[in-house]
């Protein structure tokens, strides 16, 4: 069996993956949402779903909301109510993709009066983040056209930078915003923020408390997404990550279950960029489950981010750098992939039991009975909150 060395456990352990609230609810496509029995009926319910895979993982400490899906009376409450559950709330989402008034835009309508509108929401957001105490506002925009000549590209993204620049000044000193991009969808034609450079070119005009946040499934196939991580880190704008894999468009389905080697190859960019717990980069999964159960989902999820990520820690790196300098071109890729090919899961479940988590997490939750507790406690769940 593979040994992990001191060295490769501490940063382990202080290994953090924030869950998504909409996780929790029931999701599907276009043409059916599928419903779990059980599924939480309020954002209570949902972070008491979150806090069972950090219960069993010690992985996953905090829960990202997403406003207006997760608003309630009183966010200090809810707050409590987390804190009591061994669990912090995490990063505040805003949502401008379901509202009739963002038909043509949001943050870049033409209307001032929608603009207005769409400012003041994340301004709210921003409120809402000093009661739960989160560091970030995540803003992805559906914003584009279908048609050419439909809409003044140039125009958009001048209006983007005046609203996100208002949304910026608002933020309290150690807030920070963080502008996701995304290739396309909603819109087919253009979209605003379509890709990491519109995203960092954007930030970059605001300030240091910018960041761009990397979505996974949101790049062309084929797209390189290690070399933009590289880069993000190396010009200090990496803000955030929402893991998912995808087999063809924005598919949300769960990390490393499409292509795990291309998850070995970003944590590996993270390591080499400043190491797994950067302090600057929060490691998020963005994922829906339509057709799995959503919590065991959720710990298959982060199980698969620590598995790479401890596959990433075992390259070589001395031996990698001595490859490269030489131009040992077979060799360089021997060394990497040794990495890739070791399985560590005996490895991380001795570990675990070493510190009285479960050695095999997926199996304990299912015998725990918390599946079937709430289903029989949580009648009436709650409609789609997300379904694209
Ligand atoms: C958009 C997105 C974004 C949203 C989430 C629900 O595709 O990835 O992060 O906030 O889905
Ligand atoms: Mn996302
Ligand atoms: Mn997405």
């Amino acid at each position: 069996m593979t040994t992990l060395s001191p060295d490769i456990l501490a940063e382990l352990e202080r290994q953090a993956i924030e869950l998504p609230s909409w996780a929790f609810g029931n999701s599907g496509t276009r043409f059916k949402v599928f419903s779990t029995p059980g599924t939480p009926r309020d954002p209570y319910e949902k972070i008491a779903d979150a806090a069972q895979v950090h219960a069993h993982t010690a992985l996953a400490p905090t829960v990202a909301l997403h406003i207006p899906w997760d608003r309630v009376a009183s966010y200090d409450d809810l707050r409590a109510h987390a804190e009591g559950l061994g669990v912090a709330l995490g990063t505040i989402n805003s949502n401008t993709f379901q509202d009739d008034d963002y038909r043509l835009g949001a943050l870049t309508h033409e209307d001032p009066r929608i603009r207005r509108k769409a400012i003041d929401h994340h301004l709210e957001c921003v409120d809402i983040m000093h009661a739960t105490g989160s560091r970030d506002l995540k803003i992805w925009l559906a914003e584009g056209s279908n048609y050419p000549g439909q809409a003044d590209l140039r125009g958009r993204q001048d209006r983007l930078h005046e609203s996100l620049r208002t949304i910026y000044d608002r933020l309290g000193e150690g807030q920070r915003l963080v502008l996701e991009y995304k290739l396309f969808e909603p819109a087919f034609y253009h979209t605003d923020v379509p890709d990491w450079g519109t995203s960092y070119a954007q930030v970059a005009a605001l300030g240091d408390r910018a960041m761009v946040c990397l979505d996974t499934g949101h790049h062309a196939p084929g797209t390189n997404i290690e070399f933009i991580v590289m880069q993000l880190l190396r010009l200090g704008r990496l803000g955030s990550f929402d893991f998912n894999s995808r087999f063809y468009a924005d598919d949300d389905l769960i990390v490393g279950a499409a292509d795990p080697f291309q998850l070995f190859r970003v944590l590996f960019e993270v390591v080499r960029g400043g190491g797994l717990n950067h302090p600057d980069v929060a490691f998020m999964l963005d994922q829906c489950h339509n057709v799995e159960d959503k919590i065991p989902g959720q710990i298959r999820s982060v199980l698969n981010v620590q598995e790479m990520t401890t596959r990433a820690l075992l390259v070589d790196r001395t031996a990698l750098a001595a490859a490269q300098r030489d131009g040992d071109v077979l060799e360089a890729n021997r060394v990497f992939m040794d990495a890739f090919y070791t399985d560590v899961r005996p490895a991380l479940a001795e570990w675990r039991e070493s510190r009285g988590l479960p050695a095999d997490p997926m199996r304990t939750f299912a015998a725990s009975g918390y599946l079937a507790r709430i289903a029989e406690e949580r009648v009436g769940g709650t409609q789609a909150d997300w379904d694209a």
